[in-house]
């Protein structure tokens, strides 16, 4: 009796739900149009699976943001190099007849946080300076040497100097890059530093205070060393400000970056990792955040180039809508213009491309970077292609 009981109190809400959400979906779509059901390829317009009623409502895509793309091995001295760390490459830039990029380098391999963060090596991109090296065919490159070093004991950047950007803007070489003060345990906040020089070749002067922080209101719970345990999380980026990339846009100066949040949660499959943007009327700054934060809700390394009078952006790694490419006319209120297949991380974009060409010229070639082993990374070349169509080997010929 009982039995029989929960079965049809089970059968009630099992087909309440079932019509509910069966009914909610078929007011979600009308009904497909002729030209719908050819594209989409329907048999039956009152039957349409939960996947074709969003099918219905996908927003159209042109394919000239459609790229595919390929990964190699560089020559010269950004050739992978045992015992060394390079990674992180900088956008690529053309001076002097040459091509100029920026990486973060340290040597040896990482112990993690499990000993003493005061004398290990706790990532490898831990005990970083900034180093660049040229290049006249963009293969084969030549290590010119250190361009930015690690503060001095007790400076905002006495731990690591790593993950650097470079802008051109009036003359003058901005660089700007993350920075960590010691101890570097797993609380430590990270910043964003900036230097300037007025060749590529330095010198470079450092800026006496770091241009981002990340935002003051999570509250860590108790003293234990656990990034995850917080009374209360904070703005998006109350951990880390991460992977900055200055443009000059609308006569101003726009800082991408990375925000890391206190008590950092997984969701749709990767970390919990969104993109702001802080703007500046100098290159120097300030720079103000944009109340608008976050203005990504996917991504790790920032990539952002100018086009057609906004501002681009290749989305990748995590969120929902990582492998993606988007748009946004205010360089704000990004809008997906295209879905990839995969994509290189820590792009470094080849900023002497006539990126208004099309919208993914930028993207023909660059750099890079690339995992060997859990210690040792290495810089690579990357090229991509569009894709408009799909054929089978020889089926061009054959027509
Ligand atoms: C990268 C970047 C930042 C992180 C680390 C080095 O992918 O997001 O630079 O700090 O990993």
């Amino acid at each position: 009796m009982t039995h029989n009981f929960q079965a049809i109190a089970l059968l009630l809400i099992v087909s309440f739900c079932g019509l509910h959400t069966a009914n909610a979906l078929a007011q979600e779509v009308s009904a497909p149009t002729p030209v719908q059901m050819d594209y989409f390829g329907i048999t039956t317009p009152d039957k349409l699976s939960a996947a074709t009623k969003r099918a219905l409502q996908w927003k159209h895509l042109a394919n000239d943001w459609y790229i595919q793309f390929q990964t190699y091995d560089l020559k010269g001295d950004l050739a992978f190099e045992s015992g060394v760390v390079r990674r992180d490459p900088s956008a690529v830039i053309q001076e002097n007849g040459k091509y100029y990029v920026w990486y973060s380098r340290s040597v040896g391999p990482s112990q993690g946080f499990g000993g003493d963060v005061e004398i290990d090596k706790v990532f490898p991109w831990d005990r970083c300076d900034i180093w660049y090296a040229t290049s006249t065919d963009g293969w084969t490159w030549k290590e010119e040497g250190l361009a930015v070093p690690r503060g001095e004991m007790g400076a905002y950047d006495d731990r690591s100097v790593f993950t650097v950007e470079i802008m051109k803007f009036e003359g003058q070489y901005y660089l700007c890059y993350q920075t960590v003060k010691s101890p570097y345990n797993v609380r430590v906040k990270n910043q964003v530093g900036l230097a300037w020089a007025d060749s590529p070749d330095g010198p470079w002067t450092k800026s006496p205070e770091p241009i981002l922080s990340p935002a003051n209101n999570g509250i860590w719970k108790g003293e234990e060393q656990n990034r995850f345990l917080v009374e209360k999380k904070g703005d998006f980026d109350s951990h880390k400000v991460h992977d900055p990339c200055i443009l000059p846009f609308k006569g101003k100066f726009y800082l991408y970056y990375k925000g890391e949040q206190m008590g950092e949660e997984v969701n749709f499959g990767g970390r919990m990792i969104r993109h702001g943007v802080a703007i500046a009327d100098e290159p120097r700054g300030p720079y103000i955040k944009s109340p608008y934060n976050p203005i990504s809700n996917s991504g790790h390394e920032v990539c952002v180039w100018p086009y057609n009078g906004g501002i681009a952006s290749l989305i990748t790694t995590d969120g929902p809508e990582r492998n993606t490419i988007q748009w946004s006319p205010d360089g704000i209120n990004f809008e997906i213009m295209s879905h990839l297949r995969d994509a290189p991380h820590a792009i470094g974009l080849n900023r002497s491309a006539d990126n208004e060409k099309e919208p993914t010229e930028i993207l023909r070639w660059g750099l890079t970077h690339q995992y060997r082993s859990g210690d040792y990374h290495f810089i690579r070349r990357f090229s991509s292609h569009r894709m408009s169509h799909h054929t089978a080997k020889g089926e061009e010929a054959a027509k």
